[in-house]
């Protein structure tokens, strides 16, 4: 049998920052409020996540780099809302967001999570943040604490 390694969902004592952006904030104030339930529901003190609010999702790849280097947290999930709606800004933002955040997560020693939506419409951006397809905060805020018992033992 070989060796195998699974993070199991016990938040119990785990630190955690959250970089949250405001653009298109009803979407990513649901977010954020879905990740904190669940980290709560986890075991995930409240005096033990910290938040931090950018103004859109372009800035959230250098505020989680900075976060990441503090080496205070176990994880840092990343929440923002990027929307196609009729702009071609929505390519650029939302690569960068991609790009920087997976830049960070390879060079950080804890993991690093990429809760951020990019959808054609409002409509649907509003059913993955506690709607119909439930919660993209919430998916993070899991993932999070997964990989950060995953990374334990690896
Ligand atoms: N920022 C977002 O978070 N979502 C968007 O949909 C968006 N659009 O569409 O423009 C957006 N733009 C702002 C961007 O993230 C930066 O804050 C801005 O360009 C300043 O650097």
């Amino acid at each position: 049998m070989p060796k195998s390694f699974q993070g199991d969902l016990n938040g119990e004592g785990h630190t955690i920052g959250i970089v949250v952006s405001r653009f298109n904030e009803f979407i990513t104030g649901r977010l954020l409020d879905g990740a904190m339930e669940c980290l709560m529901q986890h075991g995930v003190k409240d005096e033990d996540i910290e938040v931090a609010h950018v103004p859109g999702a372009f800035e959230i790849p250098s505020v989680a780099r900075r976060m990441a280097a503090k080496n205070k947290y176990d994880a840092i999930l990343c929440l923002g809302a990027v929307i196609r709606g009729g702009t071609p800004h929505f390519e650029y933002v939302s690569g960068e967001a991609s790009r920087g955040v997976g830049t960070v997560a390879l060079e950080a020693s804890i993991p690093v999570l990429f809760g951020v939506l990019t959808t054609d419409n409002l409509e649907q951006a509003t059913e993955r943040a506690g709607a119909k397809s439930g919660n993209k905060g919430w998916e993070t805020a899991l993932a999070a604490i997964e990989m950060i018992n995953l990374y334990k033992q690896i």
